[in-house]
């Protein structure tokens, strides 16, 4: 006999909500409709969010750190990399990478987050050193540091598998992982955005064995390009499938496509109210995930204040430098003040609590900052 089971609805999805209970890849998907009213979706997100975080939202003080532009790869959804021979082309020397790391911790920065393009000439040992002196220099700063296709990569490049790269990259002073390089998982979609970048598997493993590690990660998924639905869902649910296994993600950011300067410059770029629906329906699939962000740079300042209404807790940092997704035409500041990223958390009426990269409480003393190591957010 075959077993019945009736299609989702915004009132059994809403008794599961409150209950706490898991919801299933069809109920995602339907959630996605456009048809589903966007208010009660992130109505029931904002349920969940508060029942997590009560009227908390979080930031931190962070810069980015891009030590090049050239890469291998060439996805065609990037606006940022180039070829070697091009006149954009940048690589930075020590130099610039310890000023960089330096005017991030005269700052009051707590994290620096390090991400670029794959090289095709420069060695492993390359990116060991950039962390290593970035550490040695500035011992506070957290080093959120290349993202699993750079870990790919390196192993590539070594012949050694991925652990005994992280062991090296962690002797360094690797902090943790940023989310980078997920987009879709989907095949037939990397295929078209991301073709010579490794597979979903890959960057799943290389996340499950920084976990194994002892290290958090984060991870994103890059939304508004030629993906479906069904392909969003099926991103979220291996998400959750290996957060069921490790525990070791932290955040999970919605990242916006932006087609400026891409080859998909003809795509119209996501409205305000899709990024909102696909805010609240991650938070509503992602029940392992403690934290979901709002990425105001992805965003833009407006509808991250309005996302922390729809499921999103954390508006990310202060940003120093970001490049990857101004390059593609973001038309966010470049970066925000701390009064100015506490001011539109106000705003939106939360509270605004400043976290280190492990989600501690960082308290403030005129320049001076120190990690409340008692309270994990
Ligand atoms: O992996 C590239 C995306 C990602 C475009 O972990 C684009 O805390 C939009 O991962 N339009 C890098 N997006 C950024 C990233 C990130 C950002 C903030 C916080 C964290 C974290 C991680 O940016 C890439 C790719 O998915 N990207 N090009 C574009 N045209
Ligand atoms: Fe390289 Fe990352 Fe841009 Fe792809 S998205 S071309 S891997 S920098």
């Amino acid at each position: 006999m075959s077993q019945h089971t009736s299609p989702p609805s915004l009132e059994t999805i809403r008794r599961k909500v409150e209950v706490a209970e898991r919801l299933s890849p069809a109920e995602g998907e339907f959630l996605l409709g456009r048809d589903v009213d966007l208010h009660a979706v992130g109505e029931l997100a904002d349920l969940d969010r508060r029942r997590r975080h009560a009227g908390v939202a979080f930031y931190n003080t962070n810069s980015h750190l891009n030590p090049t532009n050239v890469c291998l790869y060439r996805c065609p959804l990037c606006a940022y990399s180039c070829d070697s021979d091009d006149p954009r082309a940048y690589v930075m020397d020590r130099d610039e990478i310890l000023r960089r790391g330096g005017s991030a911790a005269e700052a009051g920065c707590t994290e620096l987050h390090i991400v670029g393009g794959i090289h095709p000439d420069k060695p492993f040992q390359w990116y060991v050193d950039i962390l290593r002196m970035l550490h040695e220099a500035y011992p506070r700063l957290h080093l959120k540091a290349w993202t699993a296709m750079e870990i790919a990569h390196f192993a590539t490049l070594t012949r050694q598998p991925i652990g005994s790269v992280l062991d090296d990259l962690i002797e360094a002073g690797l902090g943790s992982l940023p989310g980078g390089g997920a987009e879709i998982f989907d095949p037939e979609v990397r295929r078209q955005i991301c073709p010579k970048k490794p597979g979903g598997d890959t960057w799943l493993e290389v996340h499950r064995t920084v976990h194994g590690a002892g290290l958090h990660t984060n991870a994103t998924m890059l939304y508004g390009h030629v993906e479906t639905p069904a392909q969003r869902i099926d991103h979220l649910v291996r998400l959750r499938e290996l957060q069921d296994d490790t525990a070791g993600f932290q955040a999970f950011i919605p990242l916006a496509f932006h087609p400026d300067g891409t080859r998909f410059a003809h795509l119209k770029k996501v409205s305000a109210l899709e990024d909102l629906r696909v805010m609240a329906v991650s938070r509503l699939m992602l029940d392992n995930f403690d934290h979901v962000k709002a990425y105001w740079i992805s965003l833009g300042v407006e509808t991250a204040q309005i996302a922390l209404a729809y499921g999103a807790d954390d508006i990310d940092g202060t940003v120093r430098h970001e490049r990857i997704h101004h390059e593609a035409g973001s038309t966010a500041p470049e970066m925000l003040t701390v009064e100015a990223l506490r001011g539109l958390i106000i705003e939106a009426g939360r509270e605004p609590v400043e976290r280190d990269t492990l989600y501690r409480r960082v308290h403030r003393d005129g320049t001076d900052w120190k990690i409340d190591d008692s309270v994990v957010s």
